[in-house]
Parts: C-alpha cells; structure tokens; sequence
C-alpha cells in the first residue's frame, strides 16, 4: 500500500487508487478497471467527493425497490469487488439477497478470484455465470447469467455498469438500480434508479436506508420517483461547480 500520509488532502482520494491498484494485483480487477476508475474520479471531483441531495433522494427509492422486490440480485464485477466487498456482502445480508459474479472483460480465472475474495470476507454464498441461462439483446460475457440468479430476478443492483446489459435487463422487463458517478453514461440513463455517487459513500448509506425502511410508504416512494429528475440534479450541481 502507499507511503501517502494521512494528512494527505486527497488521502481519501489515493487511498482508494491503491485498492483498485491492489485489486489488479490480486487478478480481481480488470486492467481496464483502471480508466474506468480514473472517469469516476473525474466525475466524483466535479461533484464535490460527497454524497449530494441527488443520490440521497436515488438512495431513498433504491432501498424501497430493493425492499419491494420479490426476487432481488446483486450483480459484481471487478471494480466493485475491490472497492467494497463488505458492503456488498451486507448489502446481501439486508436484502436476503444472493450475490453474483458477472463480468465484461473476460480473463482466464477472473469470475473464481472475485468468487473466493467474497466467499473470504465472509459472504455465504456467491452465484456463478453459466451456459445454461443467458440474457437476450447482448452478445458480451456479460450475457452468461445464473438460472436462480439474474436470470430470474426482477430488481437486479448493478453498480459501475456498462450500458449494453443495463439495457438488455430493462429490455427484459427488469428493474436496474445502478450505481454511477456519470450522470451521463448510457447506464445512469437507463436504469430505473441511478445514484450519482461514489459507490464506497453509497453502499453503506443504501444499507442503513433498507433497514430503516417503512413498508407503508414503499410504493408511493418507487411511484413518486423519476431518475430523469434527478439526473437532471446531478447534472445541474455539476454546472454550477463548473461556474465556481
Ligand atoms: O470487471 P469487469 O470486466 O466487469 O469491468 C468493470 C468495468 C467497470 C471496467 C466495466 O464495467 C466498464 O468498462 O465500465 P465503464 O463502461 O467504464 O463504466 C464504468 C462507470 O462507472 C463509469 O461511468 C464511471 O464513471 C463509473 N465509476 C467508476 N468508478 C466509480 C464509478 N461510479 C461509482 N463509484 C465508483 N467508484
């Protein structure tokens, strides 16, 4: 790890640099992990390195779709295995819901190290793509799915996505609740929820929000909601940084 002190105004920042680094090391990561990284620190910057109003809001109805839905996944690619293994595998706890391993770039053993780094920081369980079941309108490695997994929910949790499967699950009739620092990007677009934030601020803060989740007003939240409005937000906060 870093020599960078704690001091460091961009600790936080660099901190974060040397896991994704270290999970290319350890052959959870993609290479290309890396310039995807370096977009979502781009866009965080711009942002202000802070959970806004605008992914709180997201934060708020993602936790009642996820709580609504019967059949709730968690689908991980290297990026995020790295960043937050522990908060994926809570995320899972809450939820009651299985974890599983889908990845773009495809690299021989890859799907099995970020399999046994989750089942390592204690997740219970993590499913595997397979031939058996695979998703329609996408041709990727993204397609292979697990039968009792993907392939069979109905709210699929996809953060740090790249849009061709983000599109192909909505074109099958699911929900995609998505994490994104681009507010721009096809999958921000797409998904029925996006949050516009760091997915290692908003993991955590999505845990708390399910288990303090009120079943009575669950609905009226996921009804009431446009990711429209606030991609708009995001956009708009985006500017005004911009405009000092
Ligand atoms: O492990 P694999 O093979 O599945 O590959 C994973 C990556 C992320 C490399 C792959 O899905 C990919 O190429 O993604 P994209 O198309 O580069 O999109 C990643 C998106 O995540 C971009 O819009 C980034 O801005 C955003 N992003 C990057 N880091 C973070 C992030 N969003 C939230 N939190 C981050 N830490």
């Amino acid at each position: 790890m870093t020599d960078v002190p704690k001091t460091h105004p961009r600790y936080l920042s660099l901190t974060l640099r040397d896991t994704i680094v270290a999970g290319v090391e350890q052959g959870i990561t993609s290479v290309h992990g890396l310039i995807a990284h370096g977009r979502g620190e781009a866009f965080d910057y711009l942002i202000g390195e802070a959970t806004q109003p605008f992914a709180i809001e997201a934060i708020h109805a993602a936790a009642a779709m996820l709580r609504l839905a019967e059949h709730p996944v968690i689908s991980v690619n290297g990026n995020v295995a790295a960043l937050a293994p522990d908060a994926l595998i809570e995320l899972g706890q809450v939820l009651s819901a299985p974890l599983e391993v889908n990845i773009f770039h495809t690299e021989t053993g890859r799907e099995q190290r970020i399999q046994e780094h989750l089942l390592h920081h204690g997740a219970p369980d993590v499913l595997m793509p397979t031939t058996e079941a695979q998703l329609s309108y996408i041709d990727s490695n993204r397609k292979f799915v697990h039968p009792e997994g993907i392939f069979k929910a109905d709210v699929v949790f996809v953060p740090l996505e790249d849009g061709d499967r983000c599109e192909a699950l909505r074109k099958m009739g699911k929900e995609v609740v998505t994490v994104d620092l681009n507010p721009l990007s096809r999958t921000a677009q797409q998904a029925s929820i996006t949050i516009v934030d760091n997915v290692v601020r908003a993991l955590p803060l999505l845990c708390e929000e399910i288990r303090e989740f009120n079943n009575l007003t669950a609905e009226n939240t996921v009804t009431r909601y446009s990711n429209e409005a606030v991609l708009k937000k995001a956009l708009e906060h985006i500017s005004r940084c911009g405009n000092g």
